[in-house]
């Protein structure tokens, strides 16, 4: 068993295949992307909400479009908050079993209400999402048995960053992630393991901004899944205004700082660590401070494109380590199953 550590610690074998599937299918994708649309919607529930945030940021940004995160379900119990009727969109449904109700709800609802076309992205190539939608990403090389959302999410996220990447950028830009995971795998997984057996903290904080704040969401649900442990999510500067009434000597602080707004991110971690906190920082940019367990990535080709890629399987293996810690099965999490279908 263990597969879930299996799949994770793989991961730079998967990115490589994802890379290798996004230079033979860019002909396809540009069929996609060429249909008419002034608007980008991405959708999909757990994880794959996480993974939506995540995306549209980085498209909006990358692309100069129009670019929304929602969650399955507002789609079609909340549709004014989401769509325009006047407006053209392009629909991307993330689901990594391509079987979760709400999301082939939301296409369904979204085709039979709205103007646009939908994209299904999921692991499974012959899933009811992908027959639901007008054009189609799989990913069966990233498929994986660990319940929770382990590989499958870099390389779905890897994949619609590709796409959403601004003209002065290429696959080169992204064609080193693999090795450099590779690089940081054996150190952090320490650092992680060693953070992860230390009990005695009984907050977890996880902070992210711009691209972040979807990995950092991402984190915080592994997080919980896996170890069962209440956690709480913001971006950096919001966490000043209220949250951090509960920072002690008991609270661990997860930053996954950016490389754009690092001085601001910075300012508020060490304001943190003066409260009491303890720091895990993921970056490109050492806090050289004492209080924090740092994990650094220096190379200088990484950036707010490709970092948030990078942080994920750390997140993972936190969860993963701190459910190890609390004697639970990362296999199989407490309440959860692989979809969930109502
Ligand atoms: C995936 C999902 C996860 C969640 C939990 C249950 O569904 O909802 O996001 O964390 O593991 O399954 P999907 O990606 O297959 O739609």
């Amino acid at each position: 068993m263990d597969y879930t550590y299996r799949e994770i610690l793989q991961q730079s074998t998967t990115w490589k295949k994802t890379l290798h599937y996004l230079q033979e299918k860019e002909s396809y994708f540009s069929q996609f992307l060429a249909e008419t649309h002034d608007n980008v919607i991405f959708t999909g529930c757990g994880s794959c909400y996480n993974l939506s945030l995540v995306s549209s940021h980085l498209w909006q940004t990358g692309k100069q479009i129009p670019a929304k995160g929602v969650p399955a379900s507002e789609i079609f119990l909340f549709p004014e908050g989401v769509f325009l009727p006047q407006n053209q969109y392009l629909l991307f449904g993330i689901s990594r079993s391509g079987e979760t109700t709400e999301t082939i709800k939301a296409l369904q609802y979204f085709k039979d209400k709205f103007r646009g076309k939908t994209v299904g992205v999921s692991c499974e190539e012959n899933s009811s999402l992908l027959k639901v939608a007008d054009y189609q990403m799989s990913f069966p090389f990233a498929r994986e048995e660990s319940v929770v959302m382990t590989q499958s999410f870099p390389s779905i996220l890897l994949s619609l960053l590709f796409l959403s990447l601004p003209p002065n950028k290429n696959i080169d830009d992204l064609s080193s992630l693999p090795e450099i995971l590779e690089k940081y795998l054996p150190s952090g997984e320490k650092v992680i393991k060693d953070l992860a057996s230390n009990l005695s903290f009984d907050k977890f904080i996880f902070l992210g901004s711009g691209p972040y704040y979807g990995i950092a969401w991402e984190g915080s649900l592994k997080f919980k899944e896996m170890s069962v442990t209440p956690t709480e999510t913001f971006r950096f500067l919001e966490f000043r205004h209220g949250p951090k009434s509960v920072v002690d000597e008991k609270t661990l602080i997860i930053a996954l700082t950016s490389q754009r707004a690092f001085s601001w991110e910075k300012e508020v971690v060490m304001e943190m660590i003066d409260l009491g906190a303890t720091i895990l920082h993921l970056g490109k940019n050492s806090l050289n401070s004492s209080r924090a367990i740092e994990i650094i990535f220096p190379e200088e080709l990484l950036d707010d494109f490709s970092l948030p890629v990078l942080y994920l399987p750390f997140l993972q293996l936190l969860g993963y380590y701190r459910a190890i810690n609390k004697g639970l099965n990362p296999d199989s999490p407490r309440h959860l199953t692989k979809v969930v279908k109502i």
